[in-house]
């Protein structure tokens, strides 16, 4: 498969260092900047890529782009930078979010202290002198006091193990390790597996000039328009000049966003009604409007679509209605209307996705009923015996979501223990930070935490503030280790269950859930109830010293 390629380790730096960092995306970033220049720490970041990014390196498929709004997924660690950097739209473009990756890693001067081009193997810790020492695939070791792993919760990509699927004699891609050079569709015949945001968003790029666009859909899931546009005069202006006062705003909300670009605009959403409050009239003015303005305040129009069920299907059904008015073709339509609940698969934002469906050269092929038995030389097989035949096959198949990026290196812990096997029957954590047995080791973006259900920059900005504060806090004490209690991680698990639990979240199959990967254990992934719950109930264990955790002053780092 062609794909961005983890080319052998270049010039790593071995050595010692107060805090290793995996990964150089956003989470590895802010904790570098703030450790080395607001605290003075040793630290060392190891990336696999040749450049900062993360999932906005590894993800470059034709289409790809954020959907939180560009003037808030971006980092407040430094008000220069944020006020230097100009966007172009709403949405920002992949390329223009790495663009501005390496803006900040320039103005901050991080790349001294990043080894590119470094893959983690193992991680293992030392429990006589509490320190942990990484060792890259390349060979190099890395020992530090604390580890942070920044490795990102949607980076491991899935590909299905399709039988035969080495056969395929034609070019191979996968959305999340999308290759550095250009990839044409034009008058090639593609075959598309997988219609979440990845798949909904690269669609609306191949079947621009693809002489025939398959897109094999398993599930229809639910989509709503971005209203994507350039930003308007003076708009980035105003945003720029209030910066403070609307992240602190922003902050106060579920998901650390707020789904309207101009603070000048009338409040639209988030709706504090319930659906049941309003008259089936007003409902639809509502929706109208969301739906007119686009981004997600569709999905917060009001406050329990994502909680029931009569309420999730309220909202779907009226995206079902517009998807009758954007399809010609009813059979089509059907197919594409979900049979989930509203919300608990990711929603997703596009651009006209549903359109392309009435182009000669889309095809919709329904892969829930007549399911892929085979991929051969020369495309795919249907379970009806049909045979497709390709150039291309894109897999958008999506990540083993929130642990596979720590699952896939052998993490070793106290007394032997391995995360991966830690983790059989389902991730713990807690606060999403930490793992009982694997002391000094800190998650951002981990199982557990809320990281991606809200703007994920401002969530790995509040947890790498947690981490560095933890770490100050341990060292002026002169603790050299901290781990939870098997108590408190799993009080944290059930809390966590227990919030799911109370959404319609886990009532659908999603990555969420862990139900895209055959075999791995369905346990909801993820903290639920917002991103202000989340901050206030970290926050408040570390003001209670670190509640939970078991703390260790007994053995010095040699
Ligand atoms: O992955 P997905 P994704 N046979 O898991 C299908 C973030 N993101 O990369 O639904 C056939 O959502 C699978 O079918 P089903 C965002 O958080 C953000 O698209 O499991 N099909 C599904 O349709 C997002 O949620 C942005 O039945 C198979 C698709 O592949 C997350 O990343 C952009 C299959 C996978 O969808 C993941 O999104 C992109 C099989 N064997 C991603 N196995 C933005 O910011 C899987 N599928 C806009």
């Amino acid at each position: 498969m062609d794909m961005v390629s983890s080319e052998a380790a270049g010039s790593a730096r071995t050595g010692e260092f107060d805090v290793v960092v995996i990964g150089a995306g956003f989470a590895g970033l802010a904790a570098l900047h703030r450790l080395r220049e607001r605290m003075g720490y040793s630290v060392r970041v190891i990336e696999a890529g040749t450049q900062a990014g993360g999932t906005w390196y590894w993800n470059r498929y034709p289409g790809a782009r954020c959907d939180v709004e560009s003037l808030q997924y971006s980092l407040a660690i430094d008000d220069a930078i944020q006020q230097e950097w100009s966007w172009t739209e709403r949405f920002a473009t992949q390329s223009e979010i790495l663009e501005y990756t390496q803006f900040v890693v320039d103005r901050l001067d991080l790349a001294k202290d990043i080894d590119f081009q470094t893959r983690v193997s193992s991680a293992v810790y030392d429990d006589d002198t509490d320190s942990w020492t990484v060792t890259t695939e390349g060979g190099e070791t890395y020992s530090c006091r604390w580890l942070i792993m920044a490795a990102g919760p949607l980076s491991t990509p899935n590909i299905p193990d399709f039988p035969g699927i080495g056969d395929f004699k034609g070019e191979t891609y996968h959305t999340g390790m999308w290759p550095k050079h250009a990839v044409s569709f034009a008058g090639t015949r593609v075959a598309q597996i997988g219609t979440g945001s990845s798949g909904v968003q690269i669609a609306q790029e191949i079947s621009k000039d693809a002489a025939k666009h398959y897109v094999l859909q398993r599930t229809a899931h639910h989509i709503i328009p971005a209203r994507n546009r350039p930003l308007l005069e003076g708009e980035q202006e105003e945003i720029k000049a209030r910066y403070p006062e609307l992240r602190q705003f922003w902050q106060t909300l579920i998901g650390a966003t707020f789904y309207q670009s101009l603070p000048s605009d009338p409040p639209l959403v988030p709706g504090n009604k319930s659906i049941f409050d309003v008259t089936p009239e007003e409902r639809k003015e509502i929706f109208d409007n969301a739906w007119a303005y686009g981004g997600y305040g569709f999905q917060r129009a009001f406050t329990d679509t994502l909680k029931t069920i009569e309420a999730s299907t309220i909202a779907g059904d009226y995206i079902a209605d517009r998807i009758r008015d954007a399809v010609k073709d009813l059979a089509v339509v059907e197919k594409l209307i979900s049979s989930q609940y509203f919300g608990t698969k990711r929603v997703i934002l596009d651009t006209n996705y549903y359109e392309i469906f009435n182009q000669d050269n889309v095809e919709l092929v329904d892969v829930k009923s007549n399911p892929i038995v085979r991929i051969t030389e020369k495309g795919l097989r249907l379970e009806s015996g049909r045979e497709i035949e390709v150039d291309m096959i894109v897999f958008a198949t999506g990540f083993d979501a929130m642990t596979g990026s720590l699952t896939r290196m052998d993490i070793t812990g106290r007394g032997g223990k391995v995360l991966r096997d830690a983790w059989k029957d389902g991730p713990a954590s807690y606060l999403g930070i930490m793992v009982a047995e694997f002391p000094g080791m800190f998650i951002i973006g981990g199982p557990q935490s809320c990281s991606a259900l809200a703007n994920v920059i401002t969530a790995n900005e509040q947890q790498v503030d947690w981490i560095c504060e933890a770490i100050s806090w341990l060292d002026e004490r002169g603790y050299t280790s901290i781990e939870p209690t098997p108590e408190a991680q799993e009080a944290w698990v059930n809390r966590c269950n227990e919030l799911a639990d109370a959404t319609i979240y886990t009532k659908g199959d999603s990555w969420y859930l862990g139900s895209n990967i055959p075999g791995k254990p369905r346990r909801f992934l993820l903290y639920v109830a917002g991103y202000p719950g989340y901050k206030s109930e970290t926050e408040e264990v570390a003001d209670k010293g670190y509640e939970g955790f078991v703390l260790d002053k007994a053995k010095e780092l040699n």
